[in-house]
């Protein structure tokens, strides 16, 4: 034996601890960014990945089980048949067939509700108590496939977004001002993509609300400048794409972000992709962000934030373009 026996039984305090287990399904780029961000930050004992590639699949496992010297224990499993997965708190979904050149969106929601199909009843069956945070895009639409496929209530299913692109936002303005982007609360809600909506009215620098200390400081501030501002955010994901061909680092730590809030019952708020029906007026069954409260229990309520008229109008808007994509879904 490696030591010396120094006590024959573990303490009860200790044995009653249920370990804390993390399954990514999709170990491509986007999955193994969110693997490794959860590996480095401690987020779970166990970690599950699964993908389709098997190969693929036990490379990238081993790839991280060699750099165990230099991590947080943590157990790395995986399988193409989702048995690695058994007993989940938390499933995270990246698996997601990518647009070609020339496909339509259409045609790629119809591709990936197709393999959602396949994923989301198994991910279910096996995790009947996790939480379900879905990242495959459009993520929105694709959240709200992934609820109706697992039969889980609503408060157990999230997507991931637009906890990515308020955390560009507050990028881009911590980086005008010059400041820390954690100091800068700043919300984009709505769709994950082109109709986002920027909360301009709500965002606070260090305590200061930023548009009204234009305002009093009598600085002029255009429109324009503003929406040139939301416009560089909707647009940086296609930026990275013509660069390195995807994303990753981002939607990794995003994604981490969001699984420590979950898992340690931490009740940060995030903009997450949650059930909207009855929101701002909002009254069909439609997943898309706002601001919401995380924790054990899956999303604890969503915060009554301030919008303008024209704020609420531009939600209900996105509402109605992610709606009018679901239409055309059967499921
Ligand atoms: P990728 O690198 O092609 O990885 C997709 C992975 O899914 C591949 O490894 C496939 O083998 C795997 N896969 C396919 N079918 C199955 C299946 N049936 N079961 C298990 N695994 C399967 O793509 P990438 O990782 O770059 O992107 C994945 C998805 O995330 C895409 O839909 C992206 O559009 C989406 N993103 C979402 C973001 C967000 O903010 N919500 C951000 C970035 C990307």
């Amino acid at each position: 034996a490696v030591f010396k026996a120094v006590h024959h039984s573990v303490p009860p305090s200790l044995s009653g601890r249920r370990p804390t287990k993390i399954s990514v399904v999709g170990a491509g780029h986007v999955g193994m960014a969110i693997a490794q961000t959860i590996l480095t930050q401690d987020l779970a004992d166990v970690l599950a990945l699964v993908d389709a590639n098997p190969d693929k699949l036990r490379g990238e496992m081993l790839d991280l089980q060699h750099a165990a010297a230099f991590l947080p224990r943590t157990t790395i499993l995986s399988s193409v048949d989702f048995s690695s997965t058994t007993g989940s708190d938390l499933c995270i979904v990246t698996a997601g067939a990518r647009q070609i050149p020339g496909e339509s969106r259409l045609n790629l929601i119809h591709r990936n509700v197709e393999l959602f199909q396949k994923i989301i009843p198994t991910v279910a069956a096996k995790s009947p108590e996790c939480i379900l945070m879905i990242v495959s895009n459009p993520v929105d639409v694709l959240t709200f496939v992934a609820w109706k496929l697992s039969g889980f209530p609503p408060n157990r299913v999230i997507g991931s977004g637009t906890n990515l692109d308020s955390s560009r936002f507050r990028f881009l303005i911590a980086d005008h001002l010059q400041v820390n982007a954690q100091d800068v609360q700043a919300y984009i809600i709505g769709e994950h993509g082109d109709s986002s909506v920027a909360l301009w009215s709500s965002i606070s620098v260090g305590g200061v609300a930023l548009l009204s200390c234009l305002e009093k400081e009598e600085i002029n501030y255009e429109k324009e400048t503003l929406e040139k501002i939301h416009k560089a955010v909707v647009d940086s994901a296609y930026e990275v794409i013509d660069l390195k061909g995807y994303t990753s680092w981002a939607i990794g730590y995003s994604a981490a972000s969001l699984a420590r809030a979950l898992l340690r019952d931490q009740r940060r708020i995030h903009p997450v992709s949650v059930m909207a029906k009855g929101m701002y007026g909002i009254s069909g069954e439609v997943f898309l962000s706002l601001p919401a409260q995380l924790g054990r229990g899956g999303v604890l309520g969503v915060t009554n934030v301030h919008l303008t008229e024209e704020e609420a109008q531009r939600l209900r808007g996105s509402a109605e373009t992610i709606l009018e994509v679901q239409s055309h879904l059967e499921i």
